[in-house]
């Protein structure tokens, strides 16, 4: 083969087997199968763009941290009558075409019996790093009880949600492992990324728990009535392509197999990836999701243009002045259109000091009749 050409991505199948969900999943039952995300997740282009946010809920909203006083980041993600109402506020207030969980990507790893706490204004901490084989060695598995309070968040969330479809999601192993060897959050990853040579067994050890922790996660979303689901590798940016390649998308692809026999789409993020797009679409997922760094059409040039792309407003652009913004968000409509499908979203998730009105706007944008679509 040439130089620079490229060998052709395995194709996915856009026709869902979904034999093994519950009579009553949303995906079955006629409320989500033919929303506009669903659709566009399978590679249709529906009438109008759908549009979501990472990180919708949150403290950009008024009424998030109103009902969040007095309680703790995982206390709230542990409560189902919290956690769904939670997820219910951004789709009242700004019309989006789906909710996502609201949970966290260590809430899995504090059900197994890791010692987390998310700090405000920090993110999430562990009591101890997990760094050696015998720290390794003493990870329990993720019991399937423990996610009680998961399933009925999400299955309270669905009932509210009727026709608009949720989104399941959880951290794929490398972001998890981030967190884990380190301790917290860390700017550049480091140590994860000495351990994953320095002691490859351990690496993969610890990778394999949490591919089967976080996939135990998106497993239980998806039955609950989750009709799609997002694995975010958000920091495996800082990795080469050969170590993506065979140090952690064989855990990835670990990760989502929990899922695949439910047929669901599968949608994979991470924020600085233009250059793992390829190696991230062929563990084996349906759509992409791309951050701000690159535009849309290179992303479709790069993957080739039958895989649908979620993205990627710059979320710099939300604090500009409206036009400015409008002007950013028609081009990535635009952009979008070399993809056979496109969902509109951030390039990464809203930043806390949003003003909401601005998120609702771009909502009516993308759904106005003057916005063209192919
Ligand atoms: O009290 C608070 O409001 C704490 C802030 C907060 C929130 C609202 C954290 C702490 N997590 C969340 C919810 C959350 N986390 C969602 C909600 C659903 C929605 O989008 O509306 C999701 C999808 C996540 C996933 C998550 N948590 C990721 C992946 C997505 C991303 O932004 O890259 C990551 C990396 C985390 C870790 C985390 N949790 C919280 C913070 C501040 C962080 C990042 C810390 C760091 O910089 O390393």
């Amino acid at each position: 083969m040439a130089v620079g050409q490229r060998s052709p991505l395995p194709a996915r199948s856009t026709i869902l087997n979904l034999v093994n969900l519950p009579a009553s999943h949303p995906l079955i039952d006629g409320r989500t199968a033919d929303s506009s995300l669903i659709r566009a997740y399978r590679g249709d282009r529906p009438s109008t763009t759908p549009v979501w946010f990472m990180r919708q809920a949150g403290r950009s909203l008024p009424e998030y941290r109103a009902i969040r006083a007095g309680s703790t980041m995982l206390d709230a993600c542990l409560d189902p009558e919290l956690s769904s109402e939670i997820t219910l506020q951004p789709v009242r207030r700004h019309g989006v075409d789906a909710g996502i969980f609201f949970s966290d990507i260590v809430v899995p790893l504090k059900l197994a019996g890791i010692d987390v706490d998310i700090v405000p204004g920090r993110g999430p901490v562990l009591g101890a790093p997990i760094r050696s084989a015998a720290d390794v060695a003493s990870l329990r598995r993720l019991e399937l009880d423990a996610l009680a309070p998961i399933a009925e968040g999400v299955a309270r969330a669905v009932a509210g949600l009727g026709t608009t479809p949720l989104i399941g999601f959880a951290g794929a192993p490398f972001t998890l492992a981030a967190y884990l060897v380190e301790g917290g959050p860390s700017k550049d990853h480091l140590r994860a990324r000495t351990l994953m040579h320095a002691d490859p067994a351990t690496w993969d050890a610890l990778l394999g728990w949490a591919a089967d922790v976080t996939g135990a996660f998106l497993r239980a979303q998806v039955l609950a009535g989750a009709s799609a689901v997002q694995l975010f590798d958000s920091w495996v940016g800082s990795l080469s392509v050969s170590d993506y390649e065979s140090r952690v998308a064989p855990f990835s692809h670990q990760a989502i197999a929990h899922v695949t026999d439910l047929g669901i789409p599968v949608v994979h993020f991470g924020v600085g990836t233009g250059e793992l797009l390829r190696s991230m679409y062929a563990i084996g997922v349906d759509v992409m999701g791309v951050d701000d760094r690159i535009p849309l059409d290179e992303a479709s040039r790069r993957l080739g243009a039958s895989v649908p792309l979620q993205g990627n407003i710059n979320p710099a652009m939300l604090a500009a002045p409206w036009p400015v913004l409008e002007a950013h968000v028609r081009d990535v409509i635009t952009r979008g259109r070399a993809a056979t499908s496109h969902i509109l979203n951030l390039g990464h998730g809203v930043p806390p000091e949003t003003d909401p009105d601005v998120l609702t706007r771009i909502v009516q944008l993308a759904h106005a009749p003057s916005v063209v679509h192919a």
